[in-house]
C-alpha cells in the first residue's frame, strides 16, 4: 500500500484515468470453511472457473447486501470474493507508472493483480492505493481479485462482536444504529502517472492581510527530485492570479491581490468559489513538462474563540443535518443520482452544513460540498466505541490520519469530528481521547475539532481537549417521549451546562424523533408527522433563546433522510427520523425546516 499522498485521480497532459466500475464476479465464502478461497488460491484464477453455480454478478460500486434476494447474503459475516478482468493498453507500458486505487472497501480488503498479492487495507470509507506497474500485462487482459471481510470486532473501527447462534451460524452484532453495509462501495480507479510525479499537495495554511491573501503550499515529488516545479493559481475566468517556480524544496507561498474568498452557501451570492492550483513539474532545464496535477482550492480563513466559529472573520451559525450514505438497493454504494438529489434538497431546504455522520463520505460527495459552499463536519468512522484499548487507539489514530490526508485541502471541511457517542463516562476515555485529539492537531491545526457526546455532561472529561463542544440529545423521544412541553427547557439547560463546564462554543449535533410518513394524529402522537413537526418546533424555541447567549453555534437535525438499520423491534424498516423519506421525498417536517433555515439565512 502506498504510504505517501492520496490525491484523487485526475486526468491531465501527463496522466490518464479510467475506472474499473461495472459488473464484477462475486462469490460468498463458504461459512463452514471460510478460508477455502485462500487454501485453493482463488486469487490465482478467474472466479468463474472455480464454481460457476456460485458466482454472482455484483455491481461496483455498491454494497452487496441488498442487491440479491438472499437474506443470508444480506446478513453475511466474513469474507466475500470479487474479481474482474480488464484490458490495459500497450502504450500504458510507456507511461511511467500505473496505479490501482479503491475509494473505499468496507471493511477490510486484500487485493491481488494477476494472481500476485498487491495490498491490503483495513477500515472502511477511506481510500487506498498501490502502484501496479510491474503487476500488469500490457496489451492484454488482466485480472484483479479482492477478498473483502466485513467482520467487526473489539479492535476494529467501528467496534462490533461476533455471536454464535444455537445452530452454529455466526452473526454480527454492533451497537451503532445503521446497517453494516459492506463491499466495494466506491469507485475503483486505474490511472497513470509519469515515473517522476507529484505525490501530494498540501495547502498548509491561508492568511489574509488587507487586500492580499497568502496561500502556503507544500508539494511532495516522488521519483527524481531533480526537477523544476511551477505552481500557478488560476481563477474561474482562466486568469493566472499568482505563479511561482522553484528548483528544490517544493514549498512556498502564493500571494493573491483582492482574492475571491470561499464563502458558505447563503452567506454570499457566490458561494463555494474555488481557484485551480495547477502544479507542473519540468525537466531541470525547465522545458519539458513531466507531470501536471490541478487541485481545486478555496481561499478562506477559519478561526474560533471560546464562543464562536468564524469564516473570513464573520461568525457562522450552522444549520443542517446529520446524514448517512444510504439508499435503497445500493446501501452505501456511491451513486451520483442520489448524491445530486441530496444536494438539491439541501439547497431547497436552505441548510448550510452537515456532518458526515458516522464515517467519511465519498470524495466525489465532498467535492460537491466544496463547490456549493456546504460546510462539512468531517467525522472519522469511530462510532459508539465502548471498550478502550491500545490496539483500538492505534487504529483510531490511523483512521484520523487517513481522513486528514484525504480531506486536508478541502475548504468545505470546517471541523474534524473524532468520534460519535463514545462511551466517555469510562475513566479510560480521557487519556484515549487526549491522544486522538493530539493526533488530529499534529496533522492539522487550521481546523477546530470536536467529539460528539451523548453522555451526561457531569461525567464527560474528554471534551476538555476539543475546540467545539457537540452533544446529541433526544428530548421528547428517548427521554420523556410524548412530553413536548419539557423539550425546550431541557435543551436550554443542557446547552448552558456544556458551555459552563468547558467554556467553548456548543453545537447540538442530533435531536429528533422517528416519523412514519403518512401517519397522522391530532393532537400529535409519537411516530406521526404532526409529532415530528411539534418536536422540532419545541427545539427551535430553545435554539432561538440560546442564540441570544452567544456560545450556541449550531443546530443539526437527526436525520436528513430515513435510513436502514440492523433488524430490531424499535425500527420499522429502519430509522425513520429523516425529514425526507429514504426515497428523498419531504415529510411535513421538511417544509417546516425549510421555513426556518431560510429565515435563519436571511439574518446573515
Ligand atoms: C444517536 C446516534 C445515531 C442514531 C440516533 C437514533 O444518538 O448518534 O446514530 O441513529 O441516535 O435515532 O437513535
Amino acid at each position: 500500500i502506498h504510504q505517501g499522498g492520496i490525491l484523487y485521480p485526475r486526468a491531465s497532459e501527463s496522466r490518464q484515468v479510467t475506472t474499473l466500475d461495472g459488473l464484477w464476479n462475486f462469490i460468498v465464502a463458504n461459512t463452514s470453511n471460510p478460508f477455502l478461497g485462500f487454501q485453493q488460491h482463488w486469487y490465482k484464477t478467474d472466479l468463474k472457473k472455480i464454481n460457476t453455480s456460485e458466482v454472482l454478478l455484483m455491481p461496483v460500486p455498491a454494497s452487496y447486501n441488498d442487491i440479491t434476494t438472499d437474506w443470508l447474503l444480506r446478513d453475511h459475516v466474513g469474507l466475500v470474493w470479487y474479481d474482474r478482468s480488464f484490458f490495459v493498453p500497450k502504450r500504458w507500458s510507456e507511461e511511467g507508472r500505473v496505479w490501482l486505487r479503491f475509494g473505499s472497501v468496507s471493511y477490510a480488503a486484500q487485493v491481488w493483480v494477476n494472481g500476485e498479492f498487491l495490498m491490503s487495507h483495513e477500515i472502511g470509507h477511506l481510500p487506498f492505493v498501490a502502484e501496479v506497474t510491474n503487476y500488469l500485462k500490457y496489451g492484454e487482459e488482466n485480472i484483479v481479485t479482492v477478498a473483502c471481510d466485513n467482520t467487526l470486532l473489539q479492535d476494529t473501527i467501528p467496534q462490533g462482536k461476533l455471536e454464535e447462534l444455537q445452530n452454529g451460524r455466526l452473526t454480527q452484532t454492533y451497537t451503532f444504529d445503521f446497517f453494516n453495509y459492506a463491499g466495494i462501495d466506491r469507485t475503483v480507479h486505474l490511472y497513470t502517472t509519469p515515473k517522476t510525479y507529484i505525490d501530494d499537495i498540501s495547502i498548509v495554511t491561508t492568511e489574509i492581510q488587507g487586500s492580499e491573501a497568502s496561500l502556503w503550499y507544500n508539494i511532495t515529488v516522488a521519483g527524481d527530485d531533480n526537477v523544476t516545479c511551477r505552481v500557478t493559481l488560476i481563477d474561474k475566468n482562466d486568469n493566472t492570479v499568482a505563479s511561482k517556480k522553484t528548483h528544490s524544496a517544493f514549498q512556498g507561498v502564493l500571494k493573491v491581490e483582492n482574492p475571491k474568498l470561499w464563502w458558505p452557501y447563503l452567506m454570499h451570492d457566490r458561494p463555494g468559489y474555488q481557484y485551480s492550483l495547477q502544479v507542473e513539474l519540468f525537466s531541470p532545464k525547465g522545458n519539458d513538462l513531466i507531470d501536471k496535477y490541478s487541485l481545486p482550492v478555496g481561499i478562506r480563513i477559519l478561526s474560533w474563540t471560546n464562543s464562536s466559529l468564524l469564516i473570513n472573520g464573520r461568525p457562522i451559525y450552522l444549520h443542517g443535518f446529520g446524514k448517512h450514505e444510504d439508499s435503497d438497493f445500493r446501501g452505501k454504494g456511491f451513486d451520483l443520482p442520489v448524491i445530486i438529489r441530496d444536494y438539491n434538497l439541501i439547497r431547497w431546504v436552505g441548510a448550510n452544513a452537515y456532518r458526515t455522520s458516522h464515517y467519511p463520505y465519498a470524495e466525489e460527495t465532498m467535492d460537491l460540498a466544496d463547490e456549493m459552499g456546504v460546510m462539512i463536519i468531517d467525522e472519522c468512522p469511530a462510532v459508539n466505541i465502548e471498550l478502550f484499548s491500545d490496539r483500538l487507539l492505534a487504529k483510531h489514530k490511523t483512521s484520523m490520519k487517513e481522513l486528514i490526508r484525504r480531506d486536508k485541502n478541502r475548504p468545505g471541511v470546517i471541523m474534524w469530528s473524532a468520534a460519535n457517542e463514545p462511551r466517555t463516562q469510562y475513566i479510560q476515555a480521557k487519556e484515549y481521547f487526549r491522544q486522538v485529539i493530539e493526533t488530529i492537531k499534529q496533522h492539522d491545526q487550521t481546523r477546530p475539532c470536536t467529539i460528539v457526546e451523548a453522555q451526561n455532561v457531569n461525567v464527560v472529561e474528554s471534551s476538555s481537549y476539543v475546540d467545539i463542544i457537540s452533544f446529541n440529545r433526544y428530548n421528547g423521544w428517548y427521554q420523556y417521549e410524548g412530553e413536548l412541553d419539557v423539550v425546550s427547557y431541557n435543551v436550554i439547560q443542557e446547552a448552558r451546562l456544556w458551555h459552563q463546564k468547558f467554556n467553548k462554543p456548543v453545537i447540538m449535533q442530533e435531536y429528533g424523533g422517528d416519523t412514519l410518513e403518512g401517519l397522522h394524529f391530532v393532537p400529535s402522537f409519537i411516530w406521526s408527522e404532526e409529532y415530528q413537526v411539534s418536536l422540532l418546533s419545541e427545539h427551535f424555541k430553545a435554539f432561538d433563546q440560546l442564540r441570544k447567549e452567544d456560545f450556541f453555534i449550531g443546530e443539526f437535525i437527526w436525520n436528513f433522510a430515513d435510513f436502514k438499520t440492523a433488524q430490531t423491534y424499535t425500527r420499522v424498516g429502519g430509522n425513520k427520523k429523516g425529514i425526507f423519506t429514504r426515497n428523498r421525498q419531504p415529510k411535513a417536517s421538511a417544509h417546516l425546516i425549510r421555513r426556518r433555515y431560510w429565515s435563519l439565512a436571511r439574518e446573515y
